[in-house]
């Protein structure tokens, strides 16, 4: 007996056709396989069978319309199977779950609750002068510490939880606080502590601070307009020192290495530091910011100008962490889908605390928190101040950030304080020291660091008499010694210790240093100091004092860089730390393995007319992944990028095929588990569903697109977006994609301006390929027909990921259905597809008077219409010509303009526009669903009269007809102001153009389009 295998539940659509059989007669069929492939009006799915066996008959042909029960094929099931109805996938992965929760759970309860060591009297107290019973407040406070000591903090936690939850329930309003007291996370007596030895890496990191600050003040004297950034540095460069002694793992053979986002602006530090390590020479430290010959030092952070050096782009603020915190997800998606082993490498992040009020930089924080990436570290370098001034000059920036990352579930640890607080800490009886601390502002915080002791001694530790007292043995000088932890070694040792062992989330390190430290009167503490490059004789012989650099008077004047012989102790040290951690950092390499491009014939249904059957560019690009998908060498590496749109697309069909990636898997069965497009989530998926959130989805297509040389492996991330919300809205990640050199795909879907009908100004695109030829490595097209759209894509997989050309691809598909033609048999086509135009269409009939008829995207089947009425009705002929991208022709326009005029004497070259249309008779009109700034672009590139239509203006909501009218770019317009084109040229006598403007209604009197 066989088993019938029937259309699943397709959701919402009825009749559908089936396309393709992918299976004949006599195929053995495993369960899963997909057998045929349905597609409605809008998306394409493959329907997999849930029989394993050999096919008896196949009861459908490519067609035919199917719904929900038909048959499909009659199936000898496999022995043994037969009988077992098949668990659907989503229950059996939820059963599984289920049970390794129950596991853990008995795990959990074995789990002994170990009392925390006996630790110190806490000597934090409250001082709280409307307390009004200190007496009680005290035996509160002495039971919790008896539990704390008897049965560890677990309990004290477990016990304040249910004291608030009891004072909730009996309606006590208590505000909610996100920060704690302003001290250390890490308590003295819990500090892991340095195997390092001190001495030498303070004498290593005065010589980084000098030559970094030297760098700068060397090429602001050569040329005074070349800027540079000191303070930044200075202030980080012991939070720099401490993870390259101790703990980032560069990549070498045996380990994939940790990452390391610098924070831009302290780029100098770590040429300083290179320097040392022997990987730059003076001279390169001489060519800082002179990038124009080759060898020089990029002002910040730019993989596009230092390739083998800097990783990641970070100068433009607020893209860093966010960068950083999807490299952190990406990097577990890569070992979740076990693409890459799980060597617990980690990605840290250095950021600035005035920097931390750009949206981006919080705006994905949640994610980090909720996908439990403890693989990520920030460290947000407090210094107080940004460019103009304080970062919070009322308020405290630690403790603001503090609430926030402890909010959305991360681990925060502060570094305040450095160790020669610890005693007067610990001595603080009366917890008024604490009380200081946290009522003192930033604002003053920053001033006490411009002056001096004695101040500091009055403004701070004058405030009460406990706290005057406290410090009534130290002398100006001692007060003035007490350091911000994130200048201390032993704290910021401790904190990346703990950071490195977290688990289960994110962890942010909160340093507190000053800006400019060291910089003394110019540049500590003080509102300029973002931008002091300039030291004058007395800062820098201040400067070399206040950090030991052996360096005579004469050499302080003269600048000098300080090298220790290679011989020397600081030497060995440097490099034997560097050797220990795998090699030098940051450093850029690639050693992933080229992709296969597929082979032609996959593409191959591309390229034949669809007949009478409409379908849109989005959908044939749908069908193309879906076909791509069966290719063994592209379907592992392809990483579809949906921020939330997929059905928009028709793309739902993946969720089931491919599956949505979730760190935890599926936890429910979810509501539609029965249809065929189910919302399938796994730990293995493979589309990054990620939820309204562009800039997200653009900074995971960074990280998928650069995984060649993060990960050194090859990936295919296709991100498919509304056009409009794409360039637009993410254009400064696309610029930092480009520095990065990123290899993949950009879909601006549902692109142009009269395309999508209905969805009004905010939703229609008429610029982003204007924007898109705006980053130097981005190649654009507008393809109209699905053979353009598959040439496209294959050269792009071809470029990109099997020659490993460091471009990346825009292209916009539509979602307007119109049936699409075979692809023209001419041998050139092909080239031109790639170069940015061919001839479609010759109308040659009347041999009087031609125009040439340059048409983009959605707008090309309009100038076709056009140039049928132009033959029939004025008997003028036509050259088509489909241009699939005008920047890639401006590209060439302007490769041989400049070829040409540098060699004025030599034989001229052409330009691919030009051998396109020299021979050609008749004015050129081209138009595109874009600005008429898109088209106007290869203006320059030919001698014949040229004229261009556009949408320029607001879209606005209405039918794709109306739209194409109101933009003039429908096919009565073209006809039009080609007549008026041809009268202009004296072609024609006006009396036609006249009469066609009458003819079709046209206002001649309505305002611009871009004043309406
Ligand atoms: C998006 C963006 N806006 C503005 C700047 C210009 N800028 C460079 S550094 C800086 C101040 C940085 O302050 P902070 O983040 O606190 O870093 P710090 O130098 O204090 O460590 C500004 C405004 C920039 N680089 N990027
Ligand atoms: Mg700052």
């Amino acid at each position: 007996m066989s088993d019938k295998l029937l259309v699943p539940d397709i959701g919402d659509f009825d009749k559908v056709e089936v396309i393709e059989l992918l299976v004949k007669v006599g195929d053995q069929i495993n369960s899963n396989d997909p057998v045929v492939t349905i597609e409605s009006d809008k998306s394409s799915v493959e329907i997999p069978t849930i029989i394993s066996g050999k096919i008896e008959s196949v009861n459908v042909k490519v067609g035919d319309k199917v719904s929900k029960g038909d048959l499909l094929l009659n199936i000898e099931p496999l022995k043994n199977t037969s009988s077992e109805k098949p668990i659907p996938k989503d229950t059996e992965s939820i059963i599984k779950q289920a049970e390794s929760v129950l596991k853990n759970e008995k795990g959990e309860e074995a789990i002994e609750q170990k009392p925390t060591e006996k630790k110190k009297q806490s000597t934090i107290q409250v001082t709280n002068n409307n307390d009004i019973d200190p007496l009680e407040t005290q035996d509160w406070i002495e039971s919790l510490s008896a539990v704390v000591e008897k049965d560890g903090n677990q309990r004290a936690h477990f016990l304040i939880k249910e004291l608030i939850n009891k004072a909730y329930r009996e309606g006590a309003n208590i505000p909610y606080t996100q920060s704690t007291p302003y001290i250390n996370t890490i308590p003295p007596e819990a500090e892991v502590k340095s195997s390092g030895d001190q001495n030498i890496e303070r004498r290593i990191r005065s010589l980084i601070r000098w030559n970094a600050a030297a760098m700068v003040v060397r090429a602001n004297k050569k040329f005074p307009e070349l800027g540079g950034h000191i303070g930044t540095f200075a202030s980080a460069a012991t939070l720099y020192d401490v993870g390259m002694n101790h703990f980032w793992r560069a990549k070498n053979n045996k380990f994939g290495g940790d990452l390391i986002y610098f924070q831009g602006h302290s780029a100098p530090g770590m040429y300083a530091r290179a320097y040392l390590e022997g990987r730059l020479n003076e001279k390169q430290l001489d060519s800082f910011r002179q990038e124009v010959k080759p060898g020089g030092l990029s002002s910040y952070p730019h993989p596009w100008l230092m390739p083998k050096f800097w990783q990641f782009p970070t100068v433009s603020m607020g893209l860093g962490p966010m960068l950083a915190i999807y490299q952190a997800r990406y990097m577990k998606y890569l070992i979740n889908r076990g693409l890459i082993k799980d060597e617990g490498r980690k990605v840290w992040a250095f950021l600035g605390d005035g920097e931390m009020d750009e949206p981006e930089s919080l705006g994905a924080i949640g994610l980090a928190a909720r996908e439990k990436l403890d693989n990520l570290i920030f460290v947000v370098n407090c210094n107080l101040q940004r460019l103009d001034g304080p970062v919070r000059g009322n308020g405290k920036i630690i403790q603001e950030l503090e609430g926030s990352f402890r909010g959305a579930g991360w681990n925060v640890i502060k570094v305040i304080w450095g160790s020669y607080w610890d005693s007067l800490i610990a001595n603080d009886k009366t917890g008024h020291l604490i009380k200081v601390m946290n009522e003192t502002v930033d604002g003053e915080y920053q001033a006490m660091k411009a002056r001096d002791g004695a101040y500091v001694r009055e403004r701070f530790f004058g405030k009460y008499p406990e706290t005057q007292e406290l410090v009534s043995s130290l002398s100006d000088k001692d007060i003035w010694r007490l350091n911000r932890g994130g200048h201390d070694p032993h704290k910021v040792y401790a904190a990346y210790d703990q950071a490195s062992k977290n688990q289960g989330s994110p962890t942010v390190i909160l340093a507190k240093t000053i800006k400019g430290y060291g910089m003394g009167k110019t540049g500590e503490s003080v509102n300029t100091t973002h931008q002091t490059k300039k030291l004058d004789v007395d800062d820098l012989l201040y400067y070399r004092d206040r950090f030991d650099v052996p360096l005579t008077d004469e050499q302080v004047k003269n600048v000098e860089y300080f090298k220790p012989d290679e011989k020397s102790l600081e030497i060995k040290y440097i490099k034997e730390k560097r050797m220990r951690l795998g090699g030098f950092l940051p450093e850029r390499t690639t050693y992933s393995k080229p992709i296969k491009a597929p082979a032609k014939d996959i593409f191959d249904f591309m390229k034949v007319s669809t007949g009478e059957k409409e379908m849109s560019t989005t959908m044939a690009l749908v069908r193309m992944f879906t076909n791509l998908l069966r290719d063994k060498n592209v379907s592992p590496r392809l990483v579809p990028i949906i921020p939330d749109e997929a059905r928009t697309f028709g793309m739902e069909g993946f969720f089931q095929k491919i599956g949505i990636y979730a760190h935890e898997g599926q936890k429910y069965e979810p509501e539609d588990s029965a249809q065929l497009s189910s919302y399938r989530e796994e730990k293995t998926g493979q589309v990054l569903e990620e939820g309204i959130n562009e800039a997200g989805a653009m900074s995971s297509w960074i990280a998928a697109a650069t995984a060649y040389t993060n990960h050194d492996i090859e990936m295919i991330p296709i991100y498919i977006f509304y056009s409009m919300f794409g360039f637009q809205r993410i254009g400064d990640l696309a610029w930092a994609a480009g520095d990065s050199q990123a290899r993949g795909f950009l879909i601006g879907a549902t692109a142009g301006r009269t395309t999508l009908a209905g969805e009004g100004l905010q939703h229609q695109d008429g610029h982003s390929h204007l924007i898109a030829s705006t980053i130097p490595n981005c190649v654009s097209y507008d393809p109209t027909f699905h053979y353009e759209l598959a040439v496209i894509f294959r050269e792009g997989l071809r470029r990109m990921h099997e020659k490993n050309e460091n471009v990346f691809y825009y292209i916009t598909t539509m979602n307007e259905n119109y049936s699409h033609p075979a692809m023209p048999k001419d041998k050139n086509c092909e080239e031109g597809i790639l170069k940015g135009m061919y001839k479609i269409k010759k109308f040659n009939r009347y041999k009087k008077t031609k125009i040439q008829l340059l048409g983009s995207g959605a707008i090309l089947r309009e100038m076709m219409s056009a140039a049928e009425i132009l033959q029939n009705e004025y008997q003028i002929d036509s050259e088509i010509w489909s241009v699939t991208s005008f920047n890639e022709l401006r590209r060439d326009g302007m490769e041989v303009e400049r070829y040409n005029l540098l060699n004025p004497d030599k034989e001229k070259k052409i330009s691919f526009v030009e051998q396109c249309l020299e021979k050609t008779e008749g004015p050129i009109m081209a138009a595109s669903d874009y600005m008429r700034m898109n088209s106007d672009q290869i203006r320059p590139y030919t001698n014949k009269s040229f004229y261009s239509l556009g949408t320029d203006g607001y879209g606005r909501s209405d039918t794709r007809k109306n739209l194409r009218k109101f933009f003039e770019v429908d096919k009565e317009h073209i006809v039009a102001y080609g007549l008026s084109v041809l009268a202009k040229e004296q072609l024609i006598a006006s009396k036609y153009a006249k009469e066609a403007i009458k003819k079709y209604n046209i206002d001649g009197s309505k305002p611009m389009p871009t004043k309406l």
